[in-house]
């Protein structure tokens, strides 16, 4: 891979005052799990989690479940001739130090290859000093199994190494423990952990297996299994070992223990090295159909493979019946629940370069509409209505409060119950995958079910009113403003939606009449229900200001107080901390992209050029961008508006908010939707990717100092490569 800085994310030196934040971005996974970039000695305030898709729990006294964190397989502690690695070393200067000293430190992730590689240069107490140079892999070849390796290099003295590699089974989410039954026990070269979720019954079980240059010795303690080694360093030599865990789940099959402690039995001496191998591999293949190249600008070039890097390794290649949390794998952040961010926002990166995981995360919705039916009958609705976060069992998971403030006070949520656009989302992601791949099959057989069923809900919750169709008591893509009547974006979104279902039922009708068939009884599509989605269509209440040729964000916005948010410059958090919730309420801020998100996805369908340009400009200096949703999307539209300074202000927004934290918050994982974003502002916004009359075309309208991006989509089966040049660079 050409170029390696352009791949490499760093940190040097040592921040432990960063500890969390760095977790974050360092993150391992392989679609199977992630493990945050915790180190393998411990740290005070360090959040090490290993979360693995699909694995949630309900801990006790806890209103909704979440993403459980399993075991820690990381742990390595080191010791240089009886004094204890660590980088919390202090008196770096003395030669004599107590306690050790840390003489250098930096770590790099290496995007390319998915591998985080750490070196730190210490002092024992000794004198000796020695390079520790420690690497760790989640493998991409095999999703069971984490491989790390430790080299030690004597570079001064001829010190003795103790190394003990343990696995804990006490893992915690902050203050909820979801694991019970927990053993652990170590035996000859192999340790090994179970535990068993709380409530929902998931048994989970890691076995490690630690390759030294000497013997190996087994020791246990309460909740840890731990396996040791020591040996002594030549002057100027040095040695490596290695600790390889395999991890399964009951949801793999059915006795985990013993498939783990299988795949590390039956591990060589040279495993790492064919391990390491066959995870490279996997990688460069799945960079050469994901990778965005761009000329010109280094920084727009890191954050975009940084982007994609992290949705790759939450994407699930081998599961379908899982999906991709709002924070990806990489943190505890809304407790692995699923919003509408992964169709509209990180689908389409693997819709059009991966389509087999975009499959797979349309099937988990497939697979979950019966809790989505549920949820349309407590509402005294026909059809399906999905949960606005979702977990493993398809039921509406959003806590109805927010936790209590330093004051005890608390927020009502109400986005799991008026928050309904998801529908219409998860929808629009169907049609688009439809649309790119070609997957009839996937159509037919579990595609058609979910547009339809979610529009039979819509045909019955539009409401007859006034000689027209409104949809009351709803939150918009901008949730500042709750259960206000009459969302353009989702009034505007159900009659697209509507008229999809409708041309869809004719297709089935012609190319699977029987599943046709099937449908109509199954979800009683009867010819009353088709009219009545028809008038629908033609007599929606769409919000619109016939003077100021504008979308109306939905009815009386335009009453509410007006704060330029402007005005609040410069500023580090939203405006919603700054002014608070109930002002906020009654004003025109909006948190993030809503009629500008609706303008993403129906592009032309939205409204004229002169429309596109207005409700741009109305209502990107009422945005807020308190969400990290926002400006990646604000970026591709105004892009395609060629509103060039705008695009790129908003673009280096939104990659800015993992890589420096802008939002301060990703301690708490990865903004998923963020990273797809990003992606979509590159490929849709500036190279104007769409389906021409021969198929996949751009229209380019590129920052004047890009001189070219590269990138490939699969159309149909086909792969299509784009290299976008800049005449004017
Ligand atoms: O889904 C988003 C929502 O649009 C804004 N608040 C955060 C959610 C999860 O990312």
């Amino acid at each position: 891979m050409s170029n390696k800085r352009l791949w490499q994310i760093s940190e040097s030196p040592f921040q432990p005052e960063r500890l969390r934040h760095f977790e974050t971005l360092f993150a391992i996974g392989n679609g199977y799990l992630s493990a945050r970039g915790a180190f393998e000695e411990a740290y005070p305030g360090e959040t090490p989690a290993t979360l693995v898709h699909g694995i949630f729990n309900r801990a006790a006294g806890k209103p909704v479940p979440e993403l459980v964190n399993v075991p820690n397989w990381l742990p390595i502690r080191i010791s240089i001739d009886g004094t204890p690695f660590s980088m919390q070393a202090k008196a770096r200067d003395s030669l004599k130090p107590e306690g050790g000293a840390l003489l250098g430190h930096g770590r790099t992730l290496d995007l390319g290859s998915a591998t985080l590689r750490r070196q730190a240069l210490f002092r024992a107490e000794s004198g000796s000093i020695v390079r520790i140079c420690f690497k760790r892999f989640a493998s991409l070849a095999n999703v069971h199994l984490l491989a790390q390796r430790v080299t030690i290099e004597a570079v001064e003295g001829a010190p003795h190494i103790s190394i003990r590699a343990a696995l804990h089974a006490d893992a915690r989410n902050h203050d909820a423990c979801h694991l019970g039954s927990k053993l652990a026990f170590a035996d000859g070269d192999v340790a090994a952990v179970t535990a068993t979720t709380s409530q929902s019954g998931y048994a989970i079980a890691l076995a490690s297996r630690l390759f030294s240059p000497s013997k190996v010795q087994a020791a246990n303690c309460d909740e840890m299994a731990a396996l040791s080694s020591e040996f002594q360093l030549e002057s100027g030599g040095s040695a490596s070992f290695d600790k390889l865990t395999a991890i399964y789940s009951s949801r793999d099959l059915a006795e985990p223990l013993d498939a783990a402690k299988r795949m590390v039995g039956g591990a060589s001496a040279g495993a790492y090295e064919a391990h390491r191998q066959a995870h490279a591999d996997c990688w460069r293949d799945t960079w050469s159909k994901c990778d965005v190249a761009i000329e010109g600008d280094d920084r727009a070039q890191l954050a975009i493979r940084f982007a994609i890097y992290h949705l790759l390794i939450a994407a699930p290649r081998q599961d379908d019946d899982v999906s991709i949390g709002a924070k990806t794998l990489s943190g505890l952040g809304y407790k692995g629940h699923v919003f509408w961010d992964t169709e509209l926002f990180v689908l389409p990166l693997m819709t059009l370069t991966q389509p087999s995981i975009a499959r797979n995360l349309l099937t988990y919705r497939h697979r979950r509409l019966s809790g989505a039916r549920r949820k349309a009958r407590e509402f005294g609705y026909a059809g399906a209505l999905f949960p606005w976060e979702s977990t493993d069992t398809g039921l509406e998971t959003t806590p109805k409060w927010t936790d209590p403030d330093a004051d005890g006070a608390r927020i009502r949520i109400w986005t799991g119950e008026t928050e309904q656009h998801i529908n219409s989302d998860i929808a629009y992601a169907v049609l688009q995958y439809w649309r790119w791949t070609g997957d009839d099959a996937f159509m037919r057989d579990k595609g058609a079910e979910i547009v339809l069923d979610t529009a039979v809900f819509w045909g019955e919750r539009a409401e007859r009113k006034r000689g027209r169709y409104e949809i009351s008591r709803q939150i918009g893509p901008d949730e500042y403003h709750e259960n206000i009547d009459n969302s353009v974006f989702t009034n505007r979104l159900v009659q697209w939606h509507l008229s999809q279902a409708i041309a869809l039922i004719g297709w089935l009708r012609e190319k699977a009449p029987d599943v046709a068939q099937r449908l109509s009884a199954a979800l009683d599509l009867s010819p009353s229900r088709l009219a009545a989605w028809r008038d629908i269509i033609e007599n929606m209440h769409i919000p619109f200001d016939d003077e100021k040729q504008i979308h109306v964000q939905f009815d009386g916005f335009f009453d509410l107080e007006y704060i330029p948010v402007s005005k609040y410059q410069p500023r580090i958090g939203g405006i919603w901390g700054l002014l608070g919730h109930e002002r906020i309420l009654q004003s025109q801020v909006i948190k993030q992209a809503d009629v500008v998100m609706l303008m993403a996805l129906l592009g032309d369908e939205a409204g004229s050029a002169e429309v596109m340009r207005n409700n741009f400009n109305t209502y990107y200096q009422r945005t807020d961008h308190g969400s990290s949703l926002s400006p990646a999307i604000h970026a591709w539209v105004a892009a395609r508006l060629g509103l060039a300074d705008i695009a790129y202000e908003m673009f280096e927004r939104a990659a800015a908010i993992d890589l420096e934290d802008n939002q301060g918050n990703v301690a708490d994982g990865i903004h998923a939707a963020s990273c797809g974003g990003l992606w979509q502002a590159i490929v849709f916004g500036f190279c104007g990717l769409h389906i021409g009359q021969g198929g996949p075309a751009v229209d380019p309208k590129l920052p004047k100092h890009w001189r070219r991006v590269s990138f490939s989509v699969t159309y149909r089966g086909k792969a299509h490569h784009f290299d976008v040049v800049n005449p004017a660079v």
